[in-house]
């Protein structure tokens, strides 16, 4: 049975590569943070159906002593490293501890595996918005980066750091560089859960307007579950390398709206207010992927589009909405 490791276990992608490896027979394990063990039915929410089916393990991205201490104990044969400050106008606010986290947690490990477990597959979690300002689009594995955010610039750092130990010390380091990928697990606040939970909670009037920044902003949305699929496979290989994973299809923020009101039955224009405040310092315009290579080496496809994403979506938010009403009345 070989052995995972996985860092943010807790996150959406954490939790359904968590469910993804136990089915093909991993003994699974992850990293989480202390807080995380003394308040697990608030922090573990997304693992509550296989938490006794894996182990955790407490360890701080900020401290390489308790990530060698847990690297030494399970002594993984592949390990996904996805715990990072991963909200992108949040890194703004915060870019020291988005910078520390992300790039020294990416050093920590990676280092941790050169020591005591070399033969360890590692998993990078890159972004498109390492990205940034392209300079064309599609986007794929040459395109320069141009990052626009503290939290672009430590995933740049993050994604030269797995190459330089795959180069330097022969570590079978990979990069994926995965365009935003959303699912009924994402994080409430991300454009897309907001925009899912908004409508659920104006469609239920609870709520009648929902506020957002930049809604000309485009991006390339695909499905959790798919991508996680993508990690997997990439660290299958006979030789480590770097992955675009994207849909290829880009969408503007204006388009989720329209679409998520829809399935609702409802007209965004009756209740989405601009809010400049949500606008970013330095924003991203317009991102798509050009996944071929995955497409031809890894034999990856993407099995969900945006308007199924997005209705899988808001009809999960509507769900939970009319249960929450029916618990309370
Ligand atoms: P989430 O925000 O859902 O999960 C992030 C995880 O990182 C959580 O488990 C969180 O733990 C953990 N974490 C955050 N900060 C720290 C810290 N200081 N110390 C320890 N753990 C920490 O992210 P996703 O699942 O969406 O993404 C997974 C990875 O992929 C991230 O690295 C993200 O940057 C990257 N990525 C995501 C994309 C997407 O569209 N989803 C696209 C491209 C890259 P806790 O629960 O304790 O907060
Ligand atoms: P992103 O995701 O920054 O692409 O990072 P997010 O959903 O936060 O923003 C997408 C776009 O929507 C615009 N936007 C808003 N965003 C939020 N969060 N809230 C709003 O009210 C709002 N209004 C408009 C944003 O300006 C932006 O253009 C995600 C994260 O998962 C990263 O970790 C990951 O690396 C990238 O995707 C790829």
């Amino acid at each position: 049975m070989p052995t995972v490791l996985i860092t943010g276990i807790t996150g959406q992608d954490g939790s359904y590569l968590a469910e993804y490896l136990l089915s093909k027979g991993y003994a699974v394990h992850g990293v989480v943070r202390r807080v995380a063990l003394e308040d697990p039915s608030h922090r573990l929410w997304r693992l509550r159906h296989i938490l006794d089916r894996i182990k955790l393990h407490n360890a701080s991205l900020e401290s390489y002593a308790s990530l060698v201490r847990v690297v030494a104990a399970v002594q993984p044969d592949e390990l996904y490293h996805l715990a990072a400050q991963s909200f992108v106008s949040y890194s703004f606010e915060d870019e020291f501890s988005t910078l520390n986290a992300n790039i020294n947690g990416t050093h920590y490990l990676l280092s941790a595996i050169h020591e005591i477990a070399p033969q360890c597959r590692f998993y990078f979690a890159g972004s498109s918005e390492m990205f940034g300002l392209a300079e064309y689009s599609p986007q794929n594995e040459g395109t320069p980066f141009h990052p626009r955010s503290p939290y672009g610039i430590s995933k740049v750092a993050g994604f030269h750091l797995a190459r330089n130990y795959r180069e330097a010390y022969g570590i079978f380091a990979c990069g994926g560089i995965l365009f935003n990928h959303e699912s009924e697990r994402r994080g409430y606040e991300f454009v897309t859960r907001k925009v899912s939970t908004g409508v659920a909670r104006i469609k239920l009037g609870k709520e009648t307007e929902l506020h957002l920044g930049n809604l000309d902003a485009c991006r390339d949305w695909g499905y959790s579950p798919d991508y996680v699929r993508a990690m997997w496979l990439m660290l299958q290989q006979d030789q480590a390398d770097d992955y675009v994973i994207a849909t290829g299809e880009t969408h503007s923020v204006r388009e989720l709206v329209e679409t998520a009101f829809a399935v609702a039955g409802l007209d965004w224009q009756d209740h989405v207010r601009i809010d400049p405040e949500l606008f970013r310092p330095a924003e991203v315009r317009e991102l798509r992927g050009d996944a071929r290579k995955a497409q031809q080496r890894l034999g990856w496809e993407p099995q969900i589009r945006f308007s199924e994403l997005v209705r899988r979506m808001v009809e999960c938010d509507l769900h939970l909405a009319e249960t929450e009403r029916n618990g309370v009345s």
